[in-house]
């Protein structure tokens, strides 16, 4: 099959991917960024290390039944070279006790149209994770002569980056308190941002403000991408907020399920609403809490990946979400993955697109509202 990079939105017909490995997943060390991300309560504090082997065999055999599903459905899948991730790394501004690993690509590419970008990352531990891509990178950059192959300004991380002591002692009500206004632990002394906080439709970028992508990094990418329209949103109520993919989702043109614990704020619905684009609260997660280890919410139950318009992949547990999918007009194969959560997330969480079909569309002639920049 010809390479051509090439993909603009969230559920055009998929063709080409890669799916992550979980092959030497490490849980890193605290530093600042995931002192604010792991809570608390969780079974996470104090621990760090590489995962036990039975674990990353378990997520290894659903990611390759995922691999292998996709195949099936006629996508031509690719997947990272892993590197061991338990080294420490040092830079000339910071060090830290190991790295993370390369299970959920979408954290750190972000396609948009023939460009492939690696984000900067705000996280220490995951300073060089793009580098389990560069095999892919080179290779696509051999095969398809339109490929751009792009990095955001690697960041320096120093303390200049992280507010001190943000999350010290701090009850889940002042973290939520702090999250609605904006107040996170990365400071905007350099553009931040995580791929996965982007949700592209068309002409427009959606990034979530949050833990992980802060205002400069939304100006970077808007002058990077002159010709897209880059629009700030934020969801209250999660007093976590990492990454757009569980909490507002585009399911096929003119339609969005979203978090109803973490909904869009009314001033920034009106773009999707002027536009007729239906936002609907997505179905009840199965599980009261996520598996062991986990960083992520019980909300990976909406962390689907659409295949096209009609058909989706959802998590096969998750009961209330396929429903609600088949309500909705979607063919749902179910796939089970919860041993792969804890890896990085969930089955959108664990790709990263290289080609849909479809081109770059306007699906929101009518900027109204106050989501730009
Ligand atoms: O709800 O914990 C998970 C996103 C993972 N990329 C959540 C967000």
């Amino acid at each position: 099959m010809t390479i051509k990079v090439s993909s603009w939105n969230e559920f055009d017909p998929l063709k080409h991917v890669i799916v992550g490995r979980a092959d030497h997943t490490c849980i890193p060390p605290s530093e600042p960024a995931t002192e604010a991300k792991v809570p608390d309560d969780s079974d996470m504090r104090g621990m760090w290390g590489p995962r036990p082997l039975e674990t990353v065999e378990k997520a290894n055999a659903q990611l390759d039944a995922l691999a292998a599903l996709l195949e099936s459905r006629g996508v031509l899948v690719d997947r990272p070279t892993p590197i061991q991730w338990n080294q420490a790394v040092h830079t000339p501004d910071f060090s830290a006790g190991s790295m993370f690993g390369c299970m959920p690509p979408r954290d750190v590419l972000l396609t948009v149209g023939n460009e492939i970008l690696s984000a900067p990352m705000s996280f220490r531990c995951r300073y060089f994770e793009y580098l389990a891509y560069q095999p892919l990178m080179q290779h696509y950059f051999d095969a398809d002569p339109d490929f751009r192959w792009e990095q955001a300004p690697r960041p320096r991380l120093s303390e200049d980056s992280y507010k001190p002591g943000y999350f010290d002692e701090i009850t889940t009500d002042e973290r939520l308190k702090r999250t609605a206004n904006l107040d996170f632990v990365t400071t905007e002394y350099e553009p931040l941002f995580d791929a996965a906080d982007i949700m592209r439709l068309g002409k427009d970028l959606f990034c979530q403000h949050g833990l992980t992508t802060n205002r400069r990094g939304m100006q970077w990418l808007q002058r990077h991408f002159p010709d897209h329209r880059v629009h700030s949103v934020n969801f209250p109520g999660d007093p976590y907020p990492i990454h757009i993919d569980a909490t507002f989702v585009p399911l096929r043109p003119g339609l969005i399920i979203n978090n109803p614990n973490r909904p869009l704020p009314d001033d920034q619905r009106q773009i999707f609403n002027s536009n007729d684009w239906e936002i609907v609260d997505a179905a009840t997660p199965v599980h009261n809490s996520p598996p062991p280890l986990c960083y992520s919410s019980v909300w990976l139950s909406m962390n689907c990946l659409v295949l096209d318009h009609k058909t989706v992949i959802v998590e096969a547990s998750e009961k209330n979400q396929m429903e609600q999918m088949d309500k909705l007009g979607m063919e749902v194969l179910p796939l089970p993955f919860r041993d792969a959560y804890p890896f990085g997330g969930g089955l959108h969480c664990a790709t990263a697109d290289v080609r849909r079909e479809g081109s770059c569309e306007d699906y929101f002639p009518k900027q109204v509202g106050n989501t730009r920049l």
